[in-house]
């Protein structure tokens, strides 16, 4: 059972190559389906409207990532979006080239057949944007129309409060509101939160780059993708215990310890409830949630450490820590979370870490982001 990757735009592109990075690092080739038996290469689909990032892995040869990533999957044309989801969405062909939409649904296409059993795609973009947010939405779509069967999830970027772009909280609703109505779930990352989590780790006064942005995007994703290093992505597991109710699609996962440099806030040998609690840390609490509550539809968590069975005794203690983060909807079975206690290295060469806790939540704590793009975007639009 396969997955195809599709990279859209330059941040779905850029935080694409660093889960590729952390993938080669992490799984092995030789079984894993997001990698291809036969040549190795990953099932990545990357496209962008200007070239500069799309192509950068294929021009230099010493790129980590070049023997790994299929020249032909990369669907490039020399005319950004301008930070505007209609010129994404409309995706205007330049010259005698054919849309970026056919370009991309044709080597997807080509990825799709060359798959043992294709079960569905995983899109990384930025909904900010041009590209990732106007063509995601279109490309999203026509996966939906083309594969109805397959699964399709969205990791999919939000843009930071201080606002990177002027547009960005119009082409974030639309986005938004597009991907919701054809995607089967939506694994959500705050650039603040985000940079929270990584100064947080890397101590207070470091300075927090792009790439540091992107290496724990990535983290978080492997870790809820591939709980299991070398088993296929399981989007059954992921949307059954995630995803109970089709009217509900947005997620919100934090893996932690993320190491970014040796000066880690958190120690190597914190103990199973200390990573927990850190990991608890990450999701906006009762106090920001205020009158919305932080009621959660489904939670799943990850343990992963060679020491993992020493704690599955204390199962209660760590499942009652888990509750009280994300205390159910009254109509939500008792159920609503999964503890997955994974006895594995806790990964993340070459940081060493020991013990690592992800955590993932279907909760209404995706209200607050959506919340404060619908009336920025509102009090521009009343001023407009
Ligand atoms: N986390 C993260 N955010 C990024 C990255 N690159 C851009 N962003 C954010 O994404 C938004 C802009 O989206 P881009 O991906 O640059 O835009 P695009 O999809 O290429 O669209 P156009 O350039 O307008 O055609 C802003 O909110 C940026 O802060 C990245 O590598 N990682
Ligand atoms: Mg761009």
């Amino acid at each position: 059972m396969s997955a195809v990757f599709l990279h859209v735009g330059q941040c779905g592109n850029q935080m694409g190559f660093q889960f590729w990075k952390q993938m080669l690092n992490e799984v092995d080739k030789g079984y894993d389906t997001a990698f291809d038996r036969y040549t190795g290469m990953a099932r990545a689909v990357m496209v962008d409207s200007e070239p500069k990032v799309v192509r950068s892995p294929f021009k230099d040869r010493t790129h980590p990532l070049y023997p790994s990533l299929n020249p032909e999957n990369c669907i490039e044309q020399n005319d950004g979006r301008g930070n505007n989801w209609a010129m994404g969405y409309k995706d205007s062909p330049v010259a005698d080239s054919p849309p970026l939409c056919e370009l991309t649904m044709n080597a997807h296409r080509k990825e799709v057949e060359r798959c043992d059993m294709y079960r569905g795609t995983v899109m990384m973009h930025s909904v900010a944007g041009g590209t990732g947010s106007g063509l995601g939405s279109k490309l999203a779509e026509k996966i939906r129309e083309e594969y109805p069967t397959c699964f399709l999830l969205t990791a999919s970027v939000l843009p930071s409060s201080q606002g990177d772009t002027p547009l960005q909280d119009y082409n974030s609703c639309l986005t938004l509101s597009h991907i919701n109505e054809v995607a089967d779930g939506i694994i959500y990352f705050e650039n603040d939160a985000v940079f929270n989590a990584v100064q947080y780790a890397s101590g207070r006064s470091a300075h927090v780059s792009t790439h540091n942005l992107n290496e724990c995007i990535a983290y978080s994703l492997i870790n809820i993708l591939y709980p299991r290093r070398g088993c296929n992505l399981d989007f059954s597991g992921f949307f059954s215990s995630l995803v109970p109710s089709e009217l509900y699609k947005f997620c919100e996962v934090h893996s932690v310890p993320f190491l970014v440099d040796k000066n880690s806030t958190m120690p190597r040998e914190a103990s199973w409830m200390q990573v927990l609690e850190n990991c608890t840390k990450r999701f906006p609490s009762h106090e920001m949630m205020g009158q919305l509550g932080p009621l959660c539809i489904s939670a799943r968590c990850i343990l992963r450490g060679d020491d993992v069975e020493t704690i599955k005794a204390r199962d209660k203690q760590y499942i009652n820590k888990i509750h009280a983060t994300f205390p159910p909807v009254i109509w939500m079975s008792s159920d609503y979370l999964k503890v997955q206690y994974i006895k594995e290295r806790a990964g993340a060469i070459p940081y060493k870490i020991e013990r690592n806790v992800t955590l993932a939540a279907n909760r209404t704590g995706i209200l607050i982001p959506l919340q404060r793009l619908l009336s920025s975007a509102r009090s521009k639009l009343e001023v407009g």
